[in-house]
């Protein structure tokens, strides 16, 4: 059906010019987004005044931490509450990719800090 967005098939055109490790590590980010993303509703469907398969709700969004990224915390209500909140610029209750990808970037962050700081530690 034209227009109508198909991740799959995106997919596969973008893996044909991709395949470096950080090329993959990027249409990794993306690819599990979508798929998080796409999970609650059908495509198409409006949640609020943003398409629902472009965005993380927060059921999708707790999904995706605990099985992409093993963060147990997020079991708590108000952890995932608080954290939702932080990342939600626009306060729409739904994670954007921009959004998401804030958390994604904070966390690699981290990682490099810690890994600085065993190296200088030793
Ligand atoms: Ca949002």
């Amino acid at each position: 059906m034209a227009g109508e967005h198909r991740p799959a098939d995106a997919s596969v055109a973008f893996r044909s010019v991709m395949s470096n490790r950080l090329s993959l590590a990027i249409e990794t980010l993306v690819g599990v987004f979508h798929e998080y993303a796409s999970k609650d509703g059908g495509r198409g469907r409006y949640e609020g005044n943003c398409m629902d398969q472009f965005t993380l709700s927060k059921r999708e969004f707790k999904e995706l931490l605990l099985k992409e990224l093993k963060m147990d915390n997020v079991r708590d209500p108000a952890k995932l509450e608080v954290l939702m909140k932080d990342l939600d610029d626009n306060g729409d209750g739904q994670l954007d990719f921009q959004e998401f990808v804030v958390m994604v970037v904070t966390m690699a962050s981290l990682c490099n800090d810690l890994l600085l700081k065993n190296l200088t530690d030793n």
